[in-house]
């Protein structure tokens, strides 16, 4: 039987050699930010990873094959067509049709944690949305993560989305949650959320330390890592706060559902602030590339100890 999965020649050499790499999704590219910057985020995370020393490991399905690693014509492709956004559950039926789909941060996880992956770097996550308790409205994000033996660094969740709501779920799940040099959970564009979590870590070694201590116990979730935006660089507090009313009200009117809803939103908010929260968005997932890139290095030296 041929692999279901490909693993790029790149991503194989480092992962056989314990040298450092690091999943980038590929939704927050072709659903969660507009062309044509989306290409030059896409390229420039790649790039970041690679200067230090990092190999870089962008997710996507393309005509049916989950790819692990893409040359430069697989990330012109995620940025430039009209994917579907594609989580776990779509995975068999992209590969069955043999169509392409960008991966959200559940399926990307997911197939990290297959190719043996370890640390994936997002912007924000999909978490539980304001509402749920009626509309069930829950991202396969935090039921993916629980079980992908996978380290995100995240800048939190947006507060679009039920903040509270969504830690408690990951409690539920028994996934853990690390603030890096904080207890403030982040809430994406903003650098607190108000919101309290019970661990902070200081170092990508300490992060490197529980990641191995996890295995060791046996237990195979994932880590959030929350990593917040200095506070110089967050969106200015009341623009934000105005401009997610006027987004939620906007996808309340025009009856926005099911997996239509964070995009929708994302994109509204992009137009809705003349593209301030699109600058801020960049900085977020910059942010959050080189965090990664530093636990996977630590990962990696780690594995040359243990
Ligand atoms: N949140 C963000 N930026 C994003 C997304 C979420 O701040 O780009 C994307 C990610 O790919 C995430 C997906 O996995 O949206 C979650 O979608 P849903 O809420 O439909 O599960
Ligand atoms: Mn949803």
């Amino acid at each position: 039987m041929p692999s279901p999965f490909v693993i790029s020649d790149a991503v194989a050499a480092a992962l056989s050699a314990g040298k450092p790499v690091v999943a980038l999704e590929s939704t927050i590219i072709s659903h969660g930010l507009p062309r044509p910057r989306n290409l030059a985020a896409a390229q420039e995370f790649e790039e970041l990873l690679l200067s230090a020393g990092v190999t870089p490991a962008t997710i996507a399905v393309l005509d049916g094959i989950p790819r692990i690693g893409l040359d430069a014509d697989g990330v012109a492709r995620i940025a430039n067509e009209d994917m579907v956004k594609a989580s776990v559950r779509d995975l068999p039926i992209l590969s069955a049709k043999k169509i392409s789909g960008a991966t959200t941060v559940a399926a990307t996880a997911y197939l990290a944690g297959k190719a043996g992956v370890r640390v994936f770097a997002t912007g924000g996550l999909g978490g539980v949305h304001r509402g749920a308790s009626a509309t069930f409205d829950e991202s396969a994000d935090l039921s993916s993560l629980a079980l992908a033996g996978v380290t995100v660094v995240a800048a939190g969740v947006k507060s679009v989305l039920d903040i509270a709501g969504t830690l408690e779920r990951l409690e539920t799940l028994s996934v853990p949650v690390l603030g890096y040099r904080t207890t403030n959970f982040p809430s994406f564009w903003l650098t607190e959320s108000g919101e309290q979590i019970d661990w902070s870590v200081d170092s990508p070694a300490e992060i490197a330390d529980i990641m191995h201590s996890q295995d060791e116990l046996g237990h195979g979730q994932g880590i959030i890592v929350a990593n917040p935006l200095p506070p110089e660089l967050q969106w200015e507090p009341d623009e934000h706060d105005a401009v997610l009313l006027e987004a939620l009200a906007e996808a309340d009117a025009q009856g926005i559902r099911g997996k239509a809803v964070t995009p929708f939103l994302l994109s509204y908010i992009v137009g809705a602030s003349g593209g301030r929260s699109l600058e801020v968005n960049l900085d977020i997932a910059r942010n959050n590339v080189r965090l990664a890139g530093q636990i996977a290095t630590a990962w990696s030296e780690l594995g040359r100890h243990v």
